[in-house]
């Protein structure tokens, strides 16, 4: 057991259990297999599954011979599915519906769909089924994504190397591509069907122009051949001057009719080795990346120009909102909106915003991102970080499903109430039929993908919300804990109180009460809320917590940067407020003296020193919980986790006595009573010097 197969862990089911199933999968009908490679993917994966599950693979067959089949067909490929009359009008490309029936007086189950791609993710939730131990013997259930374009982003160059990627090297070996094709990559594609991922962007948005020379191109291709039995598209992020660094031109600029030539021929060029690519991913005018604003242009503009030349093939573009200035004075978490949301109605239709979930950049928590209801004419997408850069790397369990579910159920009020940030990501908001939702990977070439076992939680728990944005991460997380442990209720309840508590964890510990980006230099691990000499201000921590001797907190409201206006009124209304923004976010709005009154009792001081120790406890009590499970869990991946949940609960001190005595120093307050004196002094942690942390 050492995590290679995720969530595609066919392990025998308990007995009694395997007893049940067996007499529902006797037989298996995959009618034209042979003659398409999608379904033959489907087959494949069924007997596989089935035959690990309940240790007994079923029968492939062309025809039913008695109760216990199982039949996945469109209605055009099997006669018998098109007399069922089945209702598959509703459900689209990707949707499907598995229900039991009787056919010629036999008792089986039919999983159906309008298209092969369909069937794929219905085989999937039909393993599922069985996976997490729900009774087949009356199923009727369909299914459908409710956003449509459910995408990976990998932050990975063509050396290998990962940014903020924490679990070994890239899985793409992109010297031995295109002759190499690692099994890896056909495990990747599997792993991300069965969660309903349906593409991929390849290499980093801080892209090298290389990716798009013939070279790299036949790579890219490669892997999409890969893919494409698994409904998986291709994308690629693109650097903006690809035109001068890797087509001989002299201007990027937008407006040169060359360059709109170089793109379109560079288009037609992607499509020949890759029919179905999906389209470009750019990065923008954002920390030193180039884009339209160096010729005077827009975003808008820029994105336009890729935009026009995918179009004719059906790809499109999605444009990063993650920008911020050198030089601009005004607040970081207010520069996106400023930038953007006065280009509203000025971008092509097959482009898409993509919104990091918050303003500033995947901390711990952040309030949602203003640009989210705020442009009504501009398809927005989602983009969630699945690496945790902000949240101990891969080293700290911080299980994401819970942050997800927080901004997606997060209310814009941008039409009212009920405009929550999922209205906005699947489209229903505005009627935008292009929607999409993009996490950054956090996959390696480690043995176990992700660094850890609970990280691929993370993966997992992403897939499963973009494909229905209304899932609880509870019910993601038990899901999850089935399928990569067991059933053992003990196990389930203890893994489940440590997955819900983990993020808050990491938050107490890190960034409580709203603060953010609290991290040393030269790496985003460990603790430096003391650094102010960073070149830009917004790269320190001062300029974030804004501690002195009288108080802490960033003030947004009317009296400071005045962020709080980016938000629709009633939304405005609530975060200017200190008694009704709730105190996880207290401090990202408000700047407030260490002796205000939080609504727990407690002052801020003290409150700010309870949730370092609130959280510093947890962390110690995920290891206690982890070894009560000992005996429900192999020793191979018991023992990493342990060995990580120690690291942790270690770093967790660190990150609060750092923290705490830091804040002492500017606040000169005494230690509340029963809390404990940080271990070492501000000097020590203030010397402490990381230069290999991972990832840096
Ligand atoms: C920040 C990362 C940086 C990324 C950037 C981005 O620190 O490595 O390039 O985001 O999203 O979080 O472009």
């Amino acid at each position: 057991e050492d995590g290679y197969d995720l969530w595609l862990r066919y392990q025998p089911l308990e007995q009694e259990t395997r007893h049940q199933y067996r007499p529902q999968l006797r037989q298996l009908l995959i009618p034209g297999r042979e003659q398409s490679p999608a379904l033959n993917t489907i087959a494949s994966e069924l007997v596989r599954g089935v035959g690990g599950l309940l240790e007994r693979a079923p029968a492939v067959s062309e025809h039913i011979r008695g109760d216990g089949f199982v039949l996945v067909a469109t209605p055009q490929s099997s006669p018998l599915v098109r007399a069922e009359k089945l209702p598959l009008k509703g459900l689209g490309d990707e949707g499907y519906l598995i229900r039991s029936v009787k056919i010629r007086g036999h008792q089986g189950t039919v999983i159906t769909a309008n298209s092969e791609r369909g069937l794929l993710y219905g085989g999937f939730h039909f393993l599922r089924l069985l996976q997490t131990r729900t009774s087949i013997a009356e199923v009727d259930i369909s299914g459908q994504p409710r956003i449509g374009l459910r995408l990976l982003n990998h932050w990975d160059n063509l050396d290998r190397t990962v940014e903020r990627g924490y679990a070994g090297q890239s899985i793409w070996d992109w010297w031995n591509l295109p002759d190499v094709l690692d099994p890896r990559y056909t495990d990747y594609a599997r792993a991300n069907a069965a969660i309903g991922i349906n593409g991929t962007v390849l290499n980093n948005v801080n892209a090298s122009a290389d990716s798009l020379t013939p070279r790299y191109l036949a790579k890219a291709a490669a892997l999409a051949e890969v893919f494409r039995p698994y409904g998986i598209r291709v994308y690629l992020s693109a650097r903006f001057s690809a035109p001068v660094e890797i087509g001989g031109l002299t201007t990027a600029d937008p407006k040169d009719p060359e360059v709109q030539r170089w793109w379109q021929g560079k288009a037609d060029e992607i499509y020949r080795l890759i029919p179905d690519f999906g389209g470009f991913l750019v990065k923008a005018n954002s920390e030193g990346q180039p884009g339209p604003q160096d010729y005077g242009r827009s975003h808008a503009e820029g994105a336009n120009l890729l935009a026009r030349a995918l179009k004719p093939r059906g790809g499109v573009v999605m444009w990063r909102a993650f920008v911020y200035q050198q030089d601009n004075p005004e607040d970081r978490a207010k520069q996106a909106y400023s930038d953007f949301v006065p280009l509203d109605g000025q971008f092509d239709d097959n482009v898409i915003v993509q919104v990091k979930n918050g303003p500033i950049d995947f901390q711990p928590r952040e309030p949602f991102h203003p640009m989210f209801g705020a442009m009504a004419k501009t398809p927005l997408m989602m983009e969630f970080q699945i690496t945790k850069e902000y949240l101990g790397f891969a080293s700290h369990l911080a299980y994401l499903g819970p942050m997800y579910e927080e901004v997606l159920k997060a209310d814009t009020f941008a039409r009212g109430a009920g405009s929550t940030v999922t209205r906005v990501v699947d489209g229903s908001l505005y009627g935008h039929r292009l929607t999409g939702i993009a996490g950054v990977a956090n996959i390696g070439s480690d043995r176990d993908w992700s660094g850890s076992t609970f990280n691929q939680a993370n993966w997992y728990v992403f897939g499963r919300m973009a494909w229905n944005p209304d899932l609880s991460a509870e019910e993601v997380a038990r899901d999850w804990l089935k399928i990569t442990f067991s059933n053992n209720p003990t196990l389930l309840d203890i893994g489940l109180e440590m997955m819900l508590a983990s993020r808050q964890a990491v938050v107490d510990y890190m960034t409580p009460l709203g603060l953010a980006h609290l991290m040393a230099t030269g790496h985003h691990y460990g603790p430096g809320p003391w650094v102010s000499d960073l070149a830009r201000p917004e790269w320190n921590p001062a300029y974030y917590h804004r501690a002195d001797r009288n108080g802490i907190g960033f003030d947004r409201t009317g009296d400071g940067s005045n962020a709080v206006a980016q938000y629709a009124a009633p939304v405005a209304a609530r975060f200017a407020s200190r008694s009704g923004v709730g105190d996880d976010l207290l401090l990202w709005f408000h700047h407030l003296p260490w002796d205000y009154p939080v609504a727990s009792g407690r002052d801020l001081w003290g409150e700010l020193v309870y949730r370092y120790d609130r959280g510093v406890a947890t962390a110690q009590n995920l290891q206690d919980q982890w070894h009560s499970l000992e005996n429900h869990i192999d020793p191979e991946r018991f023992d990493k986790t342990a060995r990580l949940l120690a690291v942790q609960a270690r770093e967790a001190k660190w990150w609060r006595d750092a923290s705490v005595a830091y804040f002492q120093s500017v606040s000169g307050r005494r230690l509340p009573a029963g809390s404990a004196q940080p271990s070492h002094s501000l000097e020590y942690y203030q010397q402490q010097q990381f230069p290999w942390a991972p990832g840096h």
